[in-house]
């Protein structure tokens, strides 16, 4: 492992208080979105720790170690654009914001974190100007060729300039699943408030820790994920930049997350406020800054490791067949982290061309497309994107018909 391949978390992210506290250890594991060609499953396969620490001041759960972004993003697998429920999910969001936020042609809306340009190709189709911002070269280049004009940076302050000089200011700056990715948070911020039209608004959207723990989600908790934010530690930081939040939705994605409208702090009255304090009631009633609350949740997992590992352990000895299903960052973690490997699950199905003919990064289980599924008959299948449970298990609906039967592990292990 090279030096800067991975550092140390001395201070929270948030706050930087040094007082942290480590309540989940998943040992260490490759990177979750580390497919292996063939030619490459032999070859020595670094791991990084996985754990969590949470902040006894301000509440922010956050992993103990930063790997290097560029190990992590530079060529990324990841597309949103399988998911039927996501690009809904990003189809009420444009909507959403191109209404109320009454955009228009000479608007520009900015996506720090545009992937494929899934999101942006919405606005697009409003009319509005946009503008994508990923580290991602592969996927920069395939929201170019979809006419999304994207740029392979990282979003910070320095980019922040350069962008606003050659475009202008955004009217919205939107941040889909990346602000946990972001180490420096306060980079951010400055580059959002140096980028934001004086009446713009800046829209994220991340998993709630609410839910996390609630519905032991555990296997979200990975190495892009640095941060998992709950209302409390994230009020404090948008206020430190002169935001407030002016609307927060609870969403079903990525297994209970939250969408939040900020904009420039006004002495105008801010009926979010309601939300706001009632979510971080919900979050106190539910003592989720609380010792006991976050070692509890990691006792839930090793039960969740015992369930699962026990059924499939029955199922070999029956000698009947498992595939996987959905080849996701959550699943690769969950399986390294059970030990479920292709000794197991004969393979993983994936839609995403990218991670077809690749292997799963600590477990080397074959990943393929849909095809072989459907000409093939397995008893159980898997599946390990449970986040999309119901479109997939419509989607294979035959599968069901003929006998075979879906496992789902989280929040509790079930068989359907
Ligand atoms: O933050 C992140 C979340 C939002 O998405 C990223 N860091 C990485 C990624 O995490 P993930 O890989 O766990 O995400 P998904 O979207 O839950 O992965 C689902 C996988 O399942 C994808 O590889 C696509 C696949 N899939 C499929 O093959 N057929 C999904 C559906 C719905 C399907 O029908």
């Amino acid at each position: 492992m090279r030096k800067n391949d991975v550092k140390d978390v001395k201070a929270c992210r948030i706050c930087k208080q040094k007082k942290l506290y480590k309540f989940l250890d998943l040992g260490k594991m490759p990177i979750p979105n580390g497919f292996l060609k063939k030619e490459d499953l032999k070859k020595f396969e670094e791991k990084f720790e996985l754990s969590c620490f949470f902040c006894k001041y301000c509440g922010l759960i956050q992993l103990s170690k930063v790997v290097n972004p560029s190990l992590l993003f530079k060529n990324y697998v990841y597309i949103p654009s399988i998911a039927k429920v996501m690009m809904n999910n990003f189809s009420n969001l444009s909507h959403q914001i191109y209404k109320e936020q009454k955009l228009n042609a000479s608007s520009l809306v900015v996506d720090i974190g545009s992937n494929d340009g899934s999101l942006l190709t919405f606005f697009k189709n409003y009319g509005t100007k946009v503008l994508g911002i990923d580290p991602a070269i592969n996927l920069v280049k395939v929201a170019r060729m979809k006419g999304i004009p994207s740029e392979s940076k990282m979003f910070n302050v320095k980019n922040a300039r350069l962008i606003k000089k050659k475009y202008g200011s955004a009217n919205v700056i939107t941040a889909t699943n990346v602000i946990a990715h972001i180490d420096d948070l306060h980079q951010v911020f400055k580059g959002v408030s140096y980028l934001l039209a004086k009446n713009g608004a800046f829209v994220t959207e991340f998993p709630y820790l609410l839910d996390l723990v609630k519905k032991n989600e555990f296997d979200t908790i990975y190495h892009e994920h640095l941060s998992y934010f709950s209302l409390k530690p994230w009020r404090r930081l948008v206020d430190q930049y002169g935001f407030e939040i002016v609307s927060a939705q609870r969403l079903l994605v990525h297994g209970g997350s939250i969408r939040l409208i900020h904009k420039w702090k006004s002495n105008k009255k801010n009926p979010a406020n309601k939300t706001v304090h009632y979510l971080i009631s919900l979050e106190k009633n539910y003592n989720l800054y609380s010792k006991k609350t976050l070692s509890g949740f990691a006792k839930k997992v090793e039960n969740l490791k015992y369930d699962l590992t026990t059924l499939l352990k029955t199922i070999k000895q029956e000698k009947r067949r498992v595939v996987g299903y959905g080849a996701a960052a959550k699943g690769n973690v969950l399986t390294n982290y059970f030990r479920i490997t292709n000794k197991i699950l004969d393979y993983i199905v994936d839609s995403t061309p990218y991670k077809q003919g690749l292997f799963t990064p600590g477990t080397h289980i074959p990943v393929v497309g849909e095809n072989i599924l459907h000409h093939d008959n397995p008893d159980y299948i898997l599946i390990l994107a449970w986040n999309f449970a119901d479109e997939i298990m419509e989607k294979e609906r035959a599968f069901r018909k003929n006998g075979g039967k879906f496992i789902i592990p989280i929040p509790e292990v079930k068989i359907l």
